[in-house]
């Protein structure tokens, strides 16, 4: 079946494209005609066979994307680099009723500062929660680099759940990365400032700016940040960059770079040379070398001050107790990336050609031996780098960020300048192979490509510029996700992938195995929590609530209808829905939009969202349902009628002018027992099967199951007005009757269907 829908759709497709071609010709090429008329090579057949995923099929790495400005997170899989989703995080998301529903704008309201909303973010680093160094595929975080801000995703429904905002930072760069076992997300800032948000001159800039990281406490039962067991330290106003978590040897510590040790302020408007020339003066910046565990222990012995109600340990605090320790690394350095082993610590230079390599082992001796070549002007020890080297490594112009075979040690680094990735040895310091890009790469992504077990396969090249890769869209050019092949000794690229989006800055892959996403939620799921939401009723105890200037609907959707259909509320009244989709079959969302308002809301199988209006103005609102869910979709609607002031209510609609007869009525219900034919013969075949050893099909028995008795309710309707001949409701139930059996009929053929491609046996 799927053979012949593929050929018949390329006939259409090749029909469409006709002009000038004779009809059908090109359906019926072969595969040697097509490479000459698209003039492909046999590279780019190698490439395509390795990208290309059939119909129906998955991917095998699932990978969680930066959307930049956009706010939110992208969702693709890899190799075939199809989008399959964008989060909304930091911005609202229509499709998915995010900042439109009550429960989701409770979530986005969290993100306010000083009651500020606000309507963009830049989401720089996403990082996938781990267990014992590997990603588990429960949470995912990202940072707002603009605001500061992290966030919090269940990787269970791909929704946000949480934001937490900076109490002490004014900006950041430096997250979102979690420990080893997720016990913190790590935070750290990026331009000085005053802790706390508040004002100081920039004369006082080495007395009063400061830096720092924020370890958020992560609670993983609840899913939350527990700010009040989170904590931050005071830093030198060095511009702190980015950060990793030690792992086996050096587990417990954290590795953060700065890129502004100079400590420099710009100020070309008065005619100081800017921040650039000053911040990269210097042949050295500092790497901050973290005892966090040690930060912790600190932490929870009280030995720290409060700011804004926040935990920060002070940089006298650090000095006093040894919890920081500072390494010159090269000019300009960027990327701080542990090996999986834990051992050696690689910092890219965005000024230097060299990859630095630092040995763990070899900074702890020293630590041990305090062994210290100096203090900086904040009483923090300063290690001697060329006794904390493992080795550094010529690569190329620019090289930034580094991510991780599986093969030992092998390592990938993005060279900015050369527009190159560099795959190297960081245990011998060689290089291997180089392969170009398109263009200017900043971040890479290898398949978990930052934990302790990487996984080798592809990796993704995250470039800042695309200039002439794709069809021309305008100034403002899509984002390039560049895969390539990196399961051999020379690395291969196979496909472009076009962004519309943000800047992507960071990536993260897992494996798709790895992740266990939900297809329905427990009935009446406040998403945003994953509670039990309050205002979920059962169909047929839908209601309306009404108090003085308040009317509350408790109410239903399935298709294809809303329970109720009708509200009538008062001008000035303030109106709350609350839907409950109580449909269990896999992907039936529905969604409820309000003309001419703010209210639209994203309901998928077993959630409960709610939208709240204020002070409706007097007037007519239609309301429907905004994804085509069934044949009668568009009959999924409804009006909120808001009296103008002086006006009385009216329950009755107006006549419809339909009459129906006996007839009527007798067609519809011989129409029923018909269906009801095709039905059994469709429940015949499942229970017929081992389909209980399929979970897709128990739901979707379970929904087809609901289906049928409600349908067994309309034709008790049905029958009973027809015992007193009323025919106009007769027919109207008969064919509500008629509607339920349509659906679980629907139902029964997607069970059906289930069943026979994945060889359920007959078991009677
Ligand atoms: S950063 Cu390094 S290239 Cu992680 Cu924000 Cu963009
Ligand atoms: Cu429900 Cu369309």
């Amino acid at each position: 079946m799927r053979r012949s829908f593929t050929k018949g759709s390329a006939l259409i497709i090749a029909l469409g494209l006709g002009l000038g071609v004779a009809g059908g010709a090109l359906a019926d090429e072969s595969l040697q005609d097509v490479m000459k008329r698209r003039n492909l090579s046999d590279q780019d057949m190698l490439a395509a066979a390795k990208t290309f995923t059939p119909t129906g099929g998955r991917d095998e790495f699932i990978a969680f994307s930066s959307g930049g400005q956009s706010g939110q997170m992208m969702v693709y899989g890899i190799p075939s680099m199809r989008i399959l989703k964008f989060i909304g995080v930091f911005t609202p998301e229509p499709w998915q009723g995010y900042g439109f529903d009550d429960e989701s704008k409770k979530v986005l309201k969290e993100g306010a500062l000083n009651g500020e909303d606000f309507t963009y973010g830049d989401t720089h680093h996403p990082n996938i929660s781990k267990t014992n160094g590997d990603y588990d595929g429960e949470w995912l975080f990202i940072n707002d680099k603009a605001h500061p801000r992290i966030a919090v995703i269940s990787l269970k429904d791909f929704e946000t759940r949480q934001i937490v905002t900076n109490p002490v930072f004014q900006n950041e760069h430096g997250g979102a990365f979690v420990t080893n076992n997720t016990e913190y997300v790590m935070e750290a800032a990026q331009l000085p400032a005053p802790l706390g948000h508040k004002y100081a001159p920039l004369d006082k800039f080495n007395d009063e700016y400061r830096g720092g990281i924020t370890y958020w406490k992560f609670n993983r039962e609840k899913g939350k940040i527990e700010p009040e067991n989170s904590f931050s330290l005071e830093l030198p106003p060095y511009s702190q960059d980015l950060v990793s978590a030690g792992k086996g040897p050096s587990e417990g510590w954290a590795f953060l770079n700065s890129f502004c040790a100079e400590r420099y302020v710009g100020g070309i408007e008065s005619g100081r040379p800017p921040f650039e020339a000053g911040c990269s003066a210097n042949d050295s910046d500092f790497l901050h070398v973290i005892d966090w565990k040690k930060a912790e222990a600190v932490y929870k012995a009280g030995k720290f001050t409060k700011i804004n109600g926040h935990a920060v340990i002070t940089l006298k605090t650090i000095a006093d107790e040894g919890l920081v320790y500072l390494i010159p690394e090269a000019k300009s350095p960027h990327g701080s990336d542990v090996t999986p082993d834990g051992k050696f610590i690689v910092v890219g230079g965005k000024l230097d050609t060299h990859a630095t390599v630092f040995d763990f082992q070899k900074i702890q001796d020293q630590i041990k031996a305090k062994k210290f070549a100096g203090k900086d002007p904040y009483g923090l020890p300063i290690l001697n780098m060329q006794d904390s080297l493992h080795t550094q490594v010529a690569l190329g112009l620019g090289p930034l960020h580094t991510q991780f075979d599986s093969k030992p040690c092998i390592a990938y680094t993005s060279l900015y300048v050369d527009s190159q990735v560099a795959k190297w040895d960081y245990c011998e310091g060689k290089v291997l192979d180089k392969i170009s890009i398109h263009y200017n790469i900043g971040h890479l992504m290898t398949m978990e490509g930052d934990t302790v077990h990487p996984k080798g396969h592809y990796l993704v090249a995250l470039n800042k510029l695309a200039i002439d890769r794709f069809n021309p869209v305008g100034p403002l050019h899509p984002q390039n996700h560049q895969l390539i092949d990196i399961s051999g000794d020379k690395m291969k690229l196979l496909y472009d992938m076009p962004v519309p989006l943000g800047e992507p800055h960071w990536a993260v892959a897992i494996a798709a195995s790895t992740l266990h996403p939900t297809v329905r939620y427990k009935y009446g799921t406040d998403s945003r929590t994953e509670e039990a939401s309050p205002y979920a009723v059962r169909p047929g105890s839908e209601h309306i609530d009404r108090t003085p200037g308040k009317v509350e609907v408790f109410g239903t959707v399935i298709r294809s209808h809303f329970t109720p259909e009708i509200v009538e509320a008062q001008e000035g009244d303030k109106i709350i829905f609350h839907w409950t989709n109580t449909e269990r079959a896999e992907d039936e969302t529905h969604g409820f939009a309000v003309s001419d308002t703010n209210v639209n809301l994203s309901l998928e199988p077993g959630k409960t969202a709610s939208a709240t209006i204020d002070a409706a103005k007097g007037g007519v609102y239609p309301y429907y349902c905004t994804e085509f869910c069934s044949a009668l979709h568009l009959e999924m609607e409804g009006y909120l009628l808001v009296r103008p002031k002086g006006q009385v209510m009216t329950t009755k609609a107006a006549s419809t002018g339909a009459t129906y007869t006996k007839a009527d009525y007798d067609k519809q219900y011989q129409g029923c027992l018909d269906t009801q034919v095709v039905i059994d013969g469709v429940v015949g075949y499942i229970t017929s099967t081992n389909y209980t050893d399929f979970q897709p099909v128990v739901d979707l028995v379970t929904d087809a199951t609901d289906q049928l008795n409600f349908a067994k309710d309309a034709r008790t309707k049905a029958e009973g007005y027809a015992t007193k001949n009323d025919w106009q409701n007769a027919m109207l139930w008969a064919n509500q009757w008629w509607q339920y059996q349509v659906k679980a009929a629907d139902i029964g053929l997607r069970a059906k269907t289930y069943l026979e491609q994945h060889g359920a046996k007959k078991i009677k």
